[in-house]
């Protein structure tokens, strides 16, 4: 029947649409907090960014990447020990963080890469990148940067520098 041949194509188109509907409302919404860099020396073509991502959303979702205008790329990449030799490697497939969990990109684990630095990061400066997720929308994040060899986002807080400075800033 001509009536019940509609019927069929509405509901194939409806079934279409539905599953696209409830992905939105499912949509993993993805907290940052406190992302930061640190200062590079100044020929350095690589810097790193680190911050935390909590999953507030309800599935999981997946940070492929980001971009910045300092560099020619960002990638998603992976400290380890290898052989009692700590190792980097690009995660193309990117760092998953489930519904409900926190993933911590910080010095010695999970970490951005900016690759092919335009230019050096200054201590103090803030650094724009635009994060990329797998369902998420993109996040803009400020990276703060911190000393030049930092391992925690605070560490430019001790006053007197102490083995971490270099041979810049002999002011008195
Ligand atoms: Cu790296």
């Amino acid at each position: 029947m001509f009536s019940s041949a509609r019927a069929a194509i509405t509901a194939a188109l409806l079934a279409l649409f539905i599953p696209a509907l409830s992905l939105e409302a499912n949509a993993a919404e993805i907290e940052i907090t406190q992302p930061w860099t640190r200062a590079t020396p100044p020929a350095a073509k690589v810097g790193g960014g680190y911050l935390t991502l909590t999953n507030k959303g309800t599935v999981i979702d997946t940070l492929l990447g980001a971009s910045s205008e300092i560099a020619d790329r960002v990638e998603v990449h992976k400290m380890e020990m290898v052989d009692g030799i700590m190792k980097m490697r690009p995660v193309p497939e990117g760092l998953e963080i489930p519904a409900g969990q926190t993933a911590e990109l910080a010095p010695g684990g999970y970490h951005l890469m900016l690759m092919g630095l335009k230019r050096p990061i200054t201590q103090g400066e803030r650094i724009s990148v635009t994060l990329k997720f797998e369902k998420s929308n993109p996040v803009d994040v400020e990276l703060v940067a911190g000393p030049l060899g930092s391992s925690t986002p605070n560490s430019g807080e001790n006053p007197n520098g102490g083995s971490s400075s270099m041979s810049h800033g002999e002011s008195n």
